[in-house]
């Protein structure tokens, strides 16, 4: 059977690259009857600096908007991933596997260890832990951004070098990638970017958590180019291509429709439209959200009943690893 794994870090609040891009992938995924896991990747979140109560109260939004976006626990498996430790049991085991030479010359790392001059390890084994994310619960499929896909090589990798190692039968993961688009939502402010949660101007993205009127200020303020008419183009308008890309995933509809409802308008009017489209799509989702944190108790329990379930998975896969490496108890 299928097995869908994924994870979001809680490194700060969700936007709309996050929730098109993976959250509400997750939820039509829900919808086709998957077997869903989705796991707030705390540990990943650690290769950078986190403060614990930052994180800690990070942690908690981000459930509640998973929540609030559709993944409710009674449908899914949501939980926290430092309450299953079998992640990064899972993580060491594979690490013994994997080359050096390998994981160092994968371009994210790359690019992320550039920003270091003492570069911490657990940026070269973040793909490790990814792998074993999945792998911990004998996940088949993993939906994924293009950008994703070499990490998702390096599984399957370390899948095969695993296999033949212990003679387990550890299946490689495959890749769920979108035809919408939705895996590349780019920057506000610059259309050669993805919109990201890092990035540090705030008018690059917009929030899960933002009220209207900012959504409607920054679709407005959104750069895109001096052609007055909308088309959808990517590869020659990135702007104005992205802000119909956006109005199709928050309206449900094709890109040719979503031009031809800009038939007449120019750019700035049509922002209206995106800004409007974009609006009653997500405030349903800030409000059930609000209402989750106001009494944090439901979230509490939710994610507790989600890594109870995932911890009795994990273990599952465990012992029979165990048994393979030689490390059952005795
Ligand atoms: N711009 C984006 N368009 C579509 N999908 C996106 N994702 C992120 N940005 C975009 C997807 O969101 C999921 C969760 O991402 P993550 O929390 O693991 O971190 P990330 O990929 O590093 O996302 P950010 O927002 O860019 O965070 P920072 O700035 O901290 O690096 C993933 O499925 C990701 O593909």
């Amino acid at each position: 059977p299928r097995r869908v794994v994924t994870g979001v870090q809680p490194t700060g609040a969700l936007h709309i690259g996050n929730y098109f891009g993976a959250v509400r992938r997750c939820v039509r995924l829900l919808d086709q009857g998957e077997d869903l896991t989705v796991f707030i990747a705390d540990l990943h979140s650690l290769t950078v600096r986190q403060d614990a109560s930052v994180l800690q109260r990070n942690t908690l939004e981000l459930a509640a908007y998973l929540i609030a976006s559709g993944l409710e626990p009674a449908r899914c498996v949501v939980f926290q991933q430092s309450a299953v430790p079998r992640h990064a049991e899972l993580c060491w085991a594979l690490a013994c596997v994997a080359t050096l030479a390998r994981l160092s010359h994968l371009p994210q790392y790359k690019e992320k260890a550039k920003l270091y001059k003492e570069v911490p390890v657990g940026l070269l084994l973040y793909p490790v832990l990814q792998a074993a994310d999945v792998l911990v619960y004998g996940g088949t499929h993993v939906p994924v951004g293009r950008d994703q896909l070499q990490h998702l090589q390096l599984a399957a990798q370390l899948v095969r070098s695993f296999n033949h190692r212990y003679g387990a039968a550890l299946p490689a993961p495959q890749p769920l990638l979108p035809d919408d688009g939705s895996d590349r939502i780019l920057s506000l402010r610059d259309p050669t970017k993805k919109m990201s949660k890092s990035d540090t101007d705030p008018k690059s993205r917009v929030l899960l958590s933002d009220p209207d009127d900012v959504i409607e200020l920054k679709i407005r303020k959104a750069v895109t180019d001096f052609t007055p008419h909308v088309t959808y183009d990517p590869e020659s308008r990135p702007g104005v291509s992205n802000l119909v890309r956006l109005h199709c995933l928050a309206a449900d509809i094709l890109p040719e429709e979503a031009v031809e409802e800009a038939d007449g308008l120019n750019t700035a009017q049509y922002k209206a439209v995106v800004a409007r489209a974009l609006v009653r799509h997500l405030a349903p989702i800030r409000e059930r959200a609000r209402r989750l944190l106001a009494d944090p108790r439901v979230i509490h329990a939710a994610l507790q009943h989600g890594a109870a379930r995932a911890r009795a998975r994990a273990d599952t896969t465990h012992e029979r690893l165990a048994r393979l490496m030689g490390t059952a108890p005795l």
